[in-house]
């Protein structure tokens, strides 16, 4: 399996991430792949459309979301992650925050973990630190059940630079090469919709670090809040954005709409060519 990063190998090339929540309560997608033959047919149309890694989730960060015990997120996502990596040959991420599920998410071939806590959960660093698996570090101020409830920065960028700069350090302190991670500031995660918006108009300022960029942004509320639309009528919000992103260097864009991505990554690459 090729790393998700590519960050030699293919520089030009934007890894499309698919979303699979096996979740009953995501925002946009709450209940709709609980189900394990329904999660794998949605895995095996992600791929037909072009998907490079699928994304399963199975703890909601949402806004107000519930905590979910180690043992139920363990079995809504290990048994798909298993049988993902029989049948496809395809990078499977897991998004958690817990160094239990992450333990089991390495033995059984995962090839990402997508930490919106950035590894600072109790474990985490100590069980990334004996694999060789790619992180994707996000930045969110507060948690998830409170955290939209008054976002304050004073530098919303330097803040979050920050943030990267210690975690990469605390990253390296505990034996985790540089090269295995991926940042992420983390739309929607502590932001108000204007704190976002200047995180997109930013977003090259994050290259300063030198490591690859994810950017999450599909249909997210501050693509509905700004467009006025309901989250089933987002899409074309979600593209423009992620093209923006991609335009200030994202490397990684996490997306639901898969086949829609692809063809604007296809646009931008196809016009990447005759830049000089
Ligand atoms: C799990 N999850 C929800 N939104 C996300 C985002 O914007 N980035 C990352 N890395 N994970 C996210």
């Amino acid at each position: 399996m090729s790393k998700i990063t590519s960050i030699q190998s293919e520089l030009n090339k934007v890894q499309v991430m698919g979303i699979l929540n096996v979740t009953p309560d995501s925002f946009s997608d709450g209940g709709q792949f609980t189900h394990f033959d329904s999660a794998l047919k949605q895995v095996e149309q992600m791929i037909k459309n072009g998907v490079d890694v699928i994304d399963i989730g199975g703890e909601s960060t949402r806004p107000g979301a519930v905590d979910v015990s180690v043992q139920d997120e363990i079995i809504r996502v290990i048994p798909l992650l298993k049988a993902i990596k029989s049948r496809f040959d395809i990078n499977v991420s897991i998004d958690t925050s817990k160094a239990e599920v992450m333990a089991e998410a390495i033995t059984f071939g995962a090839d990402m973990i997508n930490d919106v806590r950035a590894l600072q959960n109790k474990g985490c660093l100590e069980v990334v630190a004996q694999s060789n698996i790619e992180i994707c570090l996000m930045h969110m101020q507060g948690m998830p059940r409170t955290m939209q409830e008054n976002p304050e920065y004073n530098d919303i960028i330097g803040d979050i630079l920050d943030f990267f700069r210690q975690r990469i350090n605390c990253c390296e302190q505990n034996g985790i090469h540089k090269e295995r991670l991926v940042l992420d500031p983390g739309f929607g995660f502590g932001k108000t919709l204007e704190h976002n918006y200047e995180v997109l108009a930013k977003f090259s300022q994050f290259n300063a670090l030198g490591l690859p960029l994810l950017a999450g942004i599909s249909r997210k509320s501050m693509i509905g809040n700004l467009l006025n639309r309901d989250v089933s009528d987002r899409l074309a919000g979600s593209l423009a954005a992620a093209i923006v992103a991609v335009q200030q260097g994202a490397k990684i864009i996490r997306v639901h709409d898969v086949q829609e991505s692809v063809d604007a990554m296809r646009i931008l690459k196809a016009v990447a060519q005759y830049k000089i």
